[in-house]
């Protein structure tokens, strides 16, 4: 992998993840008790020997910094890095435009690297992906540009990037964010979505994003611009992501836009259910992270009340007392007191619950203090009036805040 280099896009403000967004840019979001969304893409091209890595960053992006420090600071090894790069207005008093554009405005940094192919992978996805596999059938098709791909329920295809490709992987039909997405030529169910992961051969990338910038009817985006401009020629090519094997896995293709309230819940409801189709465990693919330095969790009767937990993953530093906790994943630092239930819950972390709450189906951010007697969940009409409740019946209480008191 000496010859490329990755950029991560990290930049994005997660406007449909809000209330957990409000504070952070969405790569920083925390994720199934100890990670943050961007430790995915991250791990994708650490486990490839992919170590030469820009992470682009614009909103809120403080908190993601500190990760990147504590987390993945790379120093004295030639010719590795993970460096994060704020955006600077190298091309003026603007911030990025679209994706193509965040590229653009630091393509002297890949000038710099001499690289021959550049992977820019989004970083707002639960998946994994040996990112050398996809690189193998890049250099096979000796493609231009190739673009990795999954099967999606039709229903939820004009979310993405739609593709049509040939018999031999070539891609020969694109639209961004269709409002009739076509489906997949004998499969009405489903159409082939981009997952937002591009390699770029080198020469390509610069000439395209040069092209861009003075086109005033572009939006500067590779969705929207670069990828419909670029498939007519004919060396655009779509890797399959379902062919991507990782080692220790049982399954392959597990991939979530985490992009939702309701989709974000739903993949911390995967981590648990039975087999899995995510595992954090898998010894050949560690999935490496900040990790703080505390103490396990501890999890104990209190005078009045046994404690009871089942299905959970409780970070470190968690302190449990006498509560029940159910279905649920707690960040560090969740502490539980006697008599509570939590059921079917996210907790990010550094959370207080006094005794004799019940909160259900909920999402409960970093820094919150709840109150004892608190019920969460419970009557969703209710909750509407005091919390941000999701379409769904997800109750989302945001960072920092003290609820009942
Ligand atoms: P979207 O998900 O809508 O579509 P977008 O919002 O452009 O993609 O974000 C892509 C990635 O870039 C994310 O990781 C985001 O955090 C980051 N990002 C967004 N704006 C940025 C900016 N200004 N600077 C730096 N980083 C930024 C894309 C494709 C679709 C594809 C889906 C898959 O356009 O074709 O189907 O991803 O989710
Ligand atoms: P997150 O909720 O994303 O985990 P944190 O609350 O942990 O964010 O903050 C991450 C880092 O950002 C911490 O080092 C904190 O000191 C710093 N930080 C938080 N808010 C501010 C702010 N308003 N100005 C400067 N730094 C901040």
């Amino acid at each position: 992998m000496a010859g490329v280099l990755g950029m991560i896009l990290a930049g994005g403000e997660g406007s449909r993840l809000r209330p957990l967004t409000d504070t952070r840019t969405k790569p920083a979001v925390p994720f199934g008790g100890s990670y943050r969304l961007i430790d995915f893409a991250l791990n994708n091209f650490l486990n490839a020997d992919l170590m030469k890595i820009y992470v682009l960053t614009q909103f809120k992006s403080q908190s993601l910094y500190v990760h990147m420090k504590k987390g993945w600071n790379v120093s004295g090894i030639t010719g590795r890095f993970i460096d994060p790069i704020p955006a600077q207005m190298r091309m003026g008093k603007r911030w990025y435009d679209g994706t193509a554009d965040a590229i653009y405005q630091n393509l002297r940094f890949v000038e710099l690297e001499e690289p021959d192919q550049v992977c820019i992978f989004g970083s707002d996805h639960i998946y994994k992906m040996d990112v050398k596999q996809m690189l193998d059938y890049h250099l096979e098709k000796k493609a231009d540009l190739t673009v990795s791909a999954l099967r999606m329920p039709l229903s939820e295809a004009s979310a993405f990037g739609v593709i049509e490709v040939d018999a031999n992987g070539c891609m020969v039909g694109f639209e961004e964010k269709p409002e009739n997405p076509k489906s997949i030529p004998g499969d009405p169910d489903h159409a082939l979505v981009s997952m937002g992961n591009y390699i770029f051969e080198t020469g390509v990338l610069s000439k395209e994003l040069e092209e861009d910038a003075v086109n005033e009817q572009s939006s500067h985006d590779f969705g929207k611009d670069i990828i419909p401009k670029l498939f007519p020629l004919g060396k655009v090519f779509v890797y399959d992501f379902t062919t991507n094997v990782i080692p220790g896995e049982k399954s392959t293709g597990y991939w979530r836009d985490v992009g939702t309230i309701e989709s974000y819940w739903q993949a911390h409801m995967d981590l648990l259910s039975e087999d899995a189709p995510f595992s954090l465990y898998n010894r050949q693919w560690q999935l490496h992270t900040y990790y703080p330095p505390l103490p396990p969790a501890t999890v104990l009767d209190s005078e009045e009340h046994k404690v009871d937990t089942n299905n959970c993953m409780i970070s470190a530093g968690s302190y449990i007392r006498g509560a029940k906790v159910y279905k649920s994943v707690l960040g560090f630092r969740t502490n539980v007191d006697h008599g509570s239930t939590i059921s079917e819950s996210v907790i990010l972390g550094d959370v207080k619950i006094g005794a004799g709450c019940s909160i259900r189906r909920a999402i409960i951010d970093k820094n919150v203090h709840i109150a004892p007697g608190t019920i969460i969940g419970e009557n969703i009409e209710e909750d509407k009036k005091k919390y941000h409740v999701s379409d769904e019946g997800i109750v989302v209480i945001p960072k920092g805040a003290k609820v009942g008191y």
